[in-house]
C-alpha cells in the first residue's frame, strides 16, 4: 500500500516510471512509458458528512499536496490515463445495478488488484510484499465496495472492498462527464442518498480538455 502511494505521489504527467533498486542499493529509474497519465483515486470511510448523516465514504484525488476534492477531476482529452483505486473501505454495498459488477471500458476490458489479505508484512527486503494481484473482467458482487464509473466514456471500474485497484482507460474528446459510484454506499433508506448525492463524495464531474 504505502509502495502504491509512494508511486502515485511521485510520478508526473507525461511519464511513468517503473522503480527499481540497483546493485549499488541506489534508486534508479529503469524504463519509462510516454502518454500514460496518472490519477490516484482515495477512497476514505470516516468523513462527517453533518450532524444527521454521520460519516459517509468519499472519493478523494491524491495529489503531491495531498487529498484533494474528487468534485472535478481534471483529465487530459485524448490520452491513456492509468487510474490507480485506493479503497480504505472495508464493507460491501449492494449494487444500485448488477450490471456494474463487470469490468467495462478499460484497455482489455480488465482490471488488476490487490486485496489488503495479500499483503506480507514479514517477508521481503522492503518490509512490505504485495501479492495476489489478481486481473479481472468482474467482480463477485457481495465483494464491491464502490464503483468509479463514466457512462459517458463508457467506463465502470468495480472497487473490492480492502483493495488496490490499477486500470488504464482512453478520455477520447474533449467535454465535461459526470462520474459516479453505483452501490447503495449513501444515506437514506435506498442508500442513495447524501453520501451517493453530493460532488466529491460519490459523484462529481471529469473535466477533459
Ligand atoms: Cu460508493
Amino acid at each position: 500500500m504505502l509502495v502504491l502511494l509512494a508511486a502515485g505521489i511521485g510520478i508526473g504527467w507525461g511519464f511513468q516510471s517503473t522503480v527499481a533498486p540497483s546493485s549499488g542499493g541506489k534508486i534508479t529509474v529503469t524504463s519509462g512509458v510516454q502518454g500514460t497519465y496518472p490519477l490516484t483515486l482515495v477512497i476514505t470511510t470516516e468523513n462527517t458528512y453533518n450532524s444527521t448523516v454521520g460519516t459517509q465514504p468519499a472519493y478523494y484525488v491524491l495529489t503531491s499536496e495531498g487529498l484533494q476534492s474528487s468534485a472535478n477531476i481534471s483529465l487530459p482529452a485524448n490520452t491513456t490515463v492509468k487510474v490507480t483505486i485506493v479503497c480504505y473501505d472495508d464493507g460491501n454495498a449492494s449494487l444500485v445495478n448488477n450490471q456494474y459488477a463487470n469490468v467495462q471500458g478499460t484497455i482489455n476490458g480488465t482490471i488488476t488488484y490487490t486485496n489488503n489479505d495479500d499483503v506480507n508484512s514479514t517477508q521481503g527486503p522492503s518490509g512490505i510484499v504485495l501479492n495476489g494481484g489478481e486481473t479481472v473482467t468482474k467482480v463477485p458482487p457481495d465483494l464491491i465496495a464502490h464503483t468509479f464509473t463514466i457512462p459517458s466514456l463508457n467506463l465502470n471500474i468495480p472497487v473490492p472492498l480492502n483493495s488496490t485497484v490499477v486500470a488504464y482507460f482512453k478520455t477520447g474528446s474533449a467535454g465535461s462527464y459526470i462520474w459516479y459510484c453505483d452501490t447503495e454506499c449513501g444515506a437514506g433508506p435506498t442508500g442513495v442518498l447524501g453520501a451517493m448525492d453530493t460532488p466529491g463524495w460519490m459523484t462529481g464531474k471529469v473535466d477533459v480538455a
